[in-house]
């Protein structure tokens, strides 16, 4: 049951590859805190709405071409242009679970393969931002990941972009200042999944307030 006397919420993120079942397991989790009386939000990265979104929309299905360095830093700003509410949400008690955030900016264009764009250079516009609480890494093997059907039509959406992905996602988890990291096995059904995140973000929302105030990336 929901304890009214929770000071803050929790900053919840959820990342992992694309067929990993973020989206469905976020809107789970959003609908099972809210079943238990929990003021939540669900947020997702890129958010196509805004004008910086609607570019990266554009971008993301080929109907426009960026540079590099300008596509990596607008997905940047579409986070930092929420970044003032999310820190207001969480201060009046919302939970906010996020659906993709600074770790995908940060490995996506390092996976370019661009020799510019590394890790180090693309993590640089995400300090600042809100520091997630937890983040659940949704870990997929390439093999369940073929049989989860083919890839849909956007930019890097192809074996070789993914696999890249995949080994720098599996790089952060080993860095010592990313202990908020849970990795969770997302090769099993869909309801053992749930159950395996519910768990410890139930465990991070109880914990929140002896945290202290929601921290920076750094
Ligand atoms: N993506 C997402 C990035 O390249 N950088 C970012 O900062 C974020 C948030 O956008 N293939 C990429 C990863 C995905 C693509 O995301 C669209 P989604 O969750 O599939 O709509
Ligand atoms: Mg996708």
């Amino acid at each position: 049951m929901a304890d009214d006397k929770a000071n803050r919420g929790a900053l919840v993120v959820v990342e992992g590859l694309d067929r990993a079942g973020k989206s469905s397991q976020c809107e789970l989790l959003y609908r099972s805190l809210l079943d238990m009386n929990y003021k939540t939000k669900y947020i997702r990265f890129p958010d196509r709405s805004t004008p910086i979104g609607k570019q990266i929309d554009s971008y993301l299905r080929g109907q426009s071409q960026l540079d590099d360095h300008s596509i990596h830093l607008l997905f940047s700003a579409n986070r930092w242009e929420v970044a003032q509410s999310i820190h207001d949400d969480i201060n009046k008690g919302i939970t906010v679970i996020v659906d993709r955030y600074s770790f995908s900016g940060a490995v996506y264009t390092a996976a370019k393969g661009n020799p510019n764009l590394s890790l180090h250079w693309a993590w640089q516009p995400e300090v600042g931002l809100p520091r997630p609480d937890l983040c659940l890494f949704l870990s997929i093997s390439p093999e369940e990941a073929a049989k989860r059907g083919g890839y849909g039509v956007e930019r890097y959406e192809t074996d070789s972009m993914q696999t890249r992905v995949r080994n720098l996602f599996l790089s952060l988890l080993d860095l010592p200042h990313n202990d908020e990291i849970c990795v969770i096995d997302a090769g099993r059904s869909v309801a053992e999944v749930a159950q395996d995140i519910l768990e410890p973000v139930l465990e991070c929302m109880k914990n929140v307030d002896s945290i202290g105030p929601l921290k920076k990336l750094g």
